[in-house]
C-alpha cells in the first residue's frame, strides 16, 4: 500500500505540505484543484503547477480527490455531453501529467452528510457525527446552513456555496431521477470516459454515498456490495473501480467491510480507512482510528487489504479535532497523522506476521524488496 494524506491545496488547507511530509511513511498527497467548479476543464498548466508545488515539497501526487461530476451528468440532462467532454479533457490533461487515479462520487445534490461537525466526546475532542432523527427533523433546504455554521470558515468538499444557493432548483431537477435512472446515467458517463482512461491508464475510483442510504428522499446507489458489483459489471473495464471508504460503507452495519474488500479485490483503486462509533443504530460519530475507540475491527480491514495484495494509495480519513487545532472539520493534521501512524503500524505487523512476498510489501521505503519472493527487512 501507499500511505497518503488528503491535501486541499494552498489557500484552502490549514495543513501545509511540509507538515504532511513529516508524518512517517507518508510520501504522497491526494489533492485537487479545489476552486474548480464541477464541469469545468482542468487545464494542463494548472495541473502541472499543482504537481510542481507538491514535488517541490518533497512529496508526490498519488491521486486526485475529487474531479467532481456536474449535476447535468447525474441527472442526464440534454447538455450532459458537453460536461462529459470537459471531463474527458480533464482526464486527458491529468494523464499527460502522469496522474493515474481519480476519485469521484455520484451523489445527487448533497455530498457526504453529517448533522454535527463538532460533537464533543468525553475526552474533549470534537468529531463529525450523524443522527437520523436530526435529519428527519431538518428541512433539506436548511441543510447547508446547518453544515456551514460549524465549518471553521472552510468551504467543505462537495458543499460549494454556489451550488447550495440553488438548492431548491437542484431538488426540482432531480425529481424524476430514481435509482434506476441514476445507474443508467452513471453507465452512460462511464462508457464515454473509459477510452481516455484506457489510453492514459487512469483508475476511476467511485466514492460511496455517505451515509450509505437515501437521505431526504434522494436516490443513492453506491451503498453496498451488490450495487458495486452491478456498477462494475455494467461497464466491465478494470479502470472502472472503487474507492473503498470504510467510514462510508460502515455507516450501514449490514455491510461486512472485510468481505467487501476480499470480493472487490483489484477493482479497489483507492482506500479510505477510518473508524466509527455507533451510539445507536441511527446515531454514529467518527471515532479515532483505533479499533477499541469505535465499532470496526481495523486489524481485520487492513488484513483484508493485505490479503488482496493491495498496493495502491490509502489514506487515513476524517480525524477528530484535538490539541486545540482549528481546521476544516475532519481534516486537521494531528489526528489524521495519528491515524496514518496507526494504520502503518497495523500494516507492518500484518506483513511481518505473514512472512509475505512481493507486491503488498511495498510499504513505502520501510522495506526493501529482494527479488519476487524473498524479502528482507532493513
Ligand atoms: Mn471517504
Amino acid at each position: 500500500m501507499e500511505m497518503t494524506l488528503r491535501w486541499f491545496g494552498e489557500g484552502f488547507d490549514t495543513v501545509s505540505l511540509d507538515k504532511i511530509r513529516q508524518i512517517p511513511g507518508v510520501k504522497g498527497v491526494i489533492t485537487t484543484l479545489y476552486d474548480k467548479a464541477p464541469g469545468e476543464v482542468w487545464k494542463r498548466e494548472e495541473i502541472h503547477a499543482l504537481k510542481e508545488k507538491v514535488e517541490n515539497a518533497g512529496l508526490k501526487i498519488s491521486g486526485i480527490e475529487s474531479v467532481n461530476i456536474h449535476d447535468s451528468i447525474k441527472i442526464g440532462s440534454p447538455d450532459r455531453d458537453l460536461y462529459i467532454d470537459n471531463y474527458i479533457e480533464t482526464l486527458e490533461n491529468l494523464g499527460k501529467e502522469d496522474i493515474h487515479l481519480v476519485c469521484y462520487n455520484f451523489m445527487p445534490v448533497f455530498d457526504w452528510t453529517r448533522t454535527e461537525l463538532a460533537r464533543v466526546r468525553p475526552d474533549g475532542s470534537t468529531v463529525l457525527a450523524y443522527s437520523q432523527k436530526a435529519i428527519d427533523n431538518l428541512d433539506p433546504e436548511k441543510m447547508f446552513e446547518s453544515i456551514n455554521k460549524d465549518s471553521n470558515g472552510a468551504i467543505l468538499p462537495g458543499w460549494e456555496p454556489e451550488r447550495m444557493a440553488t438548492i431548491k432548483e437542484l431538488f426540482e431537477k432531480y425529481k424524476d431521477v430514481d435509482e434506476e435512472k441514476l445507474f443508467e446515467n452513471l453507465k452512460y458517463f462511464l462508457e464515454k470516459i473509459m477510452p481516455v482512461c484506457d489510453e492514459y491508464d487512469i483508475n476511476m475510483a467511485i466514492h460511496p454515498d455517505d451515509p450509505a442510504w437515501s437521505v431526504f428522499g434522494l436516490p443513492r446507489i453506491i451503498i453496498n456490495l451488490e450495487n458495486l458489483q452491478r456498477m462494475m459489471k455494467m461497464v466491465d473495464n478494470p479502470h472502472n473501480g472503487v474507492t473503498f471508504c470504510a467510514g462510508s460503507y460502515g455507516t450501514n452495519r449490514e455491510n461486512d467491510l472485510p468481505t467487501m474488500i476480499r470480493t472487490l479485490k483489484d477493482r479497489i483503486h483507492f482506500a479510505h480507512v477510518r473508524n466509527l462509533k455507533f451510539n445507536s443504530d441511527d446515531d454514529f460519530e467518527e471515532a479515532s482510528h483505533l479499533s477499541s475507540d469505535g465499532d470496526f475491527d481495523m486489524y481485520e480491514i487492513m488484513k483484508a487489504l493485505y490479503d488482496i495484495n493491495y498496493d495502491k494509495p490509502i489514506r487515513p480519513d476524517h480525524g477528530r479535532m484535538i490539541w486545540g487545532e482549528v481546521a476544516m472539520p475532519g481534516y486537521g493534521l494531528y489526528d489524521r497523522a495519528l491515524g496514518a501512524a496507526y494504520l502503518n503500524g497495523l500494516w507492518e505487523a500484518i506483513c511481518k506476521s505473514n512472512k509475505m512476498n512481493g507486491l503488498s510489501m511495498r510499504i513505502l521505503n520501510t522495506y526493501k524488496m529482494e527479488g519476487e519472493k524473498n524479502v528482507t527487512y532493513r
